[in-house]
């Protein structure tokens, strides 16, 4: 059936506002479009969908509802589970069908009774649709029979409108190609809040990082995803928080990988590829193995080269990389990236470390993979999500970063009995890790600088999680890392794998040379979900419906009008099972939740009590009770994940 539609296009012509606002869940209908010329048969499967967006960016006392028909073709294998996205292009036809998102924006009047179970709402958008003059029923959960009614003439008189628009050029809303910006987005790995000078680092020099901060805007209060890996990386690239997104924990499968997110997932390069980009993931990927929904292949990049798996970039020095599908066997030996040293070895003798690295440095190939891409590109609009494995461990780094480090600071040698790779200069090996990683970026904008393009190139740098946790003796961390020594995390508690502050809060720095005031510094709360919507806002393009990230672009850019979270919150289903609300002030967490789903939270002010040491819930029912409130809302059921049933992703 895919034959018969050459390409997939999805319309959003508006939105509705209603007033009052309803609480309506989301509802599904499945049915048959009638007589639709799409699939030349008489009767096409449908998928009719409406919902209420969270709030978030709507004026008080207002709520979104967005009215979606998924229209696919007749594909016995294909499911009725697809998500929505509007404003653009989608996947091809075999992976998605047709789809036309229908939404309004304007006042309605309203008739019909509301509740919480759904409502019943009578409109007429026909100022914003002319040929959908009729009423249309909206979707109340126990009158399905009646709302598919509704839609289906609304449908079938509109659908012929949907095919002549579909033959526009989607791109004509957009701004021309040459005001595209060029986008870089640069992910730390497990690189803390405080590890960068500009961020107060004093042992650790990242002169091109602080440059980039000098050059741009920095910001205090931004948020990873999620405190580990790859459930971060999720909501950077799909925009959805993590009680919504489709990974919420690290999940391996076998032989090599992670959980791999679906193709309906909507994700940050598909979107920017309808617009016209030339996409490409440079390091470590960790959402799904080769070949699989989750390759970044079919996940919008036109290009890969790196670690698709996780746990294969735990040693720096790995036997192969993937450049896209394809293996590139690397010039190291081959060694296990977790072991101790002999115990027959002298440990302070570096020569005996020898046996832990390798010629071929991953960090330093990627990044010059990175270079290349850029210089290829140069003259198109590109998006580059450059995903670097540094800092996470293990402790590896060639001999002329290290060097730089060598004796300056107190060194007792790790010989791997918390994991990963013994190292004799285990302090001088982390901070020469993260200043690699500064080189990197200082060739990236040189290269930037070279080429012209540095001022319509828009750089994001940040982290997708806290530094890594410690545990142990002399609070010497997993694989011999100090952070306390550093100081790794700033001010805040926490480290990777807690929702404490340590463990999310991360660096962003942007810079946008022409664009966003230099040296400026914004205490604007954001997170991971918001880097999507802004870099669509960039282009001028909306985010999929079902996105929960509000744009920053007045914050980059100084000016007015930049809407602001209400809360943020986050699921995680590691480490015992966490929930977290940062409301304002207030942060609420609650710790355990696989012991206990429903158990207390934890309350900290965050102004008075930055390190989170205070539990004051027993103070504050009542902002506890809201955030509990908060937390049940934002929350989706997963197929995989549910503190309830215990219900974790287990190897394959
Ligand atoms: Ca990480």
């Amino acid at each position: 059936m895919p034959s018969q539609c050459p390409e997939t296009k999805s319309v959003t012509f508006s939105s509705i506002r209603l007033r009052p606002p309803n609480q309506l869940v989301p509802n599904r209908h499945e049915g048959f479009l009638q007589g639709s010329p799409l699939a030349g048969k008489p009767s096409h499967p449908a998928t009719i969908y409406s919902w209420w967006s969270q709030g978030q960016n709507e004026t008080p006392g207002r709520k979104r509802l967005t009215l979606a028909v998924d229209i696919r073709p007749l594909n016995p294998v294909d499911t009725f589970t697809r998500k929505f996205r509007g404003g653009c292009a989608m996947k091809p036809l075999d992976k998605i069908g047709v789809r036309a998102l229908f939404a309004t924006d304007q006042k309605l009047p309203r008739r019909g009774r509301s509740g919480k179970s759904g409502l019943t709402s009578e409109y007429s958008p026909s100022t914003l649709f002319p040929p959908f003059s009729n009423r249309y029923w909206l979707p109340r959960h126990r009158e399905t029979t009646r709302v598919i009614r509704g839609i289906w003439t609304g449908l079938l008189r509109g659908w012929f409108v949907i095919l002549a628009l579909m033959g526009q050029p989607v791109a004509a809303q957009d701004r021309p190609t040459q005001d595209k910006p060029n986008f870089i987005f640069i992910l730390a790995d497990d690189l803390g809040w405080g590890e960068l000078g500009c961020y107060g680092q004093e042992k650790i020099r990242t002169p091109h990082l602080d440059r980039l901060a000098a050059e741009g805007i920095r910001f205090t209060q931004f948020y990873a995803g999620s405190p580990v890996c790859a459930p971060s990386r999720c909501v950077l690239l799909t925009g959805k928080h993590s009680g919504h997104a489709y990974i919420r924990d690290n999940a391996e499968v076998r032989p090599e990988g992670q959980l791999p997110i679906p193709d309906e997932e909507v994700t940050l390069p598909e979107l920017l590829k309808e617009a016209g980009y030339i996409t490409a993931v440079i390091g470590k990927w960790g959402l799904g193995p080769p070949g699989s929904s989750g390759d970044p292949l079919n996940q919008g990049f036109d290009f890969f080269f790196g670690y698709n798996c996780q746990r294969h970039a735990h040693n720096h020095y790995p036997r192969f990389l993937y450049r896209n599908r394809e293996r590139v066997l690397l010039d190291n030996p081959d060694f296990p990236a977790h072991q101790s040293f002999p115990p027959d070895l002298d440990p302070n003798d570096p020569k005996n470390y020898a046996r832990y690295s390798g010629k071929d440095y991953a960090p330093d190939l990627m990044a010059e993979e990175a270079l290349k891409f850029i210089r290829e590109n140069r003259d198109k609009p590109f998006f580059l999500y450059f995903a670097s494995t540094i800092p996470h461990l293990a402790l590896q780094v060639p001999e002329d970063s290290l060097q730089e480090y060598l004796g300056k600071f107190p060194e007792t040698p790790y010989l791997g009995d918390r994991a990963y790779l013994p190292h004799y200069a285990p302090r001088a090996a982390y901070a020469a890790m993260i200043s690699r990683l500064d080189s990197h970026v200082g060739k990236i904008l040189a290269l930037l600088d070279e080429l012209g393009i540095a001022e319509r190139t828009v750089i994001f740098f940040s982290s997708d999680n806290g530094p890594t946790h410690g545990r142990g003796p002399q609070n010497l961390g997993v694989g011999g890392t100090d952070i306390d020594f550093f100081c790794s995390a700033g001010p805040w508690n926490g480290r990777k794998g807690t929702l404490f502050e340590g463990g999310i809060r991360v660096p962003l720095i942007v810079r946008w040379q022409g664009k966003i005031p230099a040296g400026k510094v914004t205490d604007h709360m954001a997170g991971f979900q918001d880097v999507l919507p802004t870099i669509l806002d960039i282009i001028g393009r909306q985010p999929p419906p079902d996105c929960d990230g509000i744009s920053f672009l007045p914050t980059l850019l100084g000016q007015p009008g930049q809407k602001q979270h209400p809360y943020l919150v986050w699921e995680f289903y590691g480490y015992g099972g966490q929930q977290a609300v940062r409301l304002g002030r207030w942060k609420g967490i609650r710790l355990n939740c696989y012991k206990n789903p429903t158990g207390p939270l934890q309350l900290y002010d965050l102004e008075t009590d930055p390190t989170e040491s205070q539990d004051i819930a027993s103070a504050h029912p009542d902002i506890v009770a809201k955030m509990e409130e908060i937390l049940r809302r934002e929350h989706t059921a997963s197929p995989h994940w549910d503190f309830a049933k215990r219900l974790q992703p287990r190897p394959q």
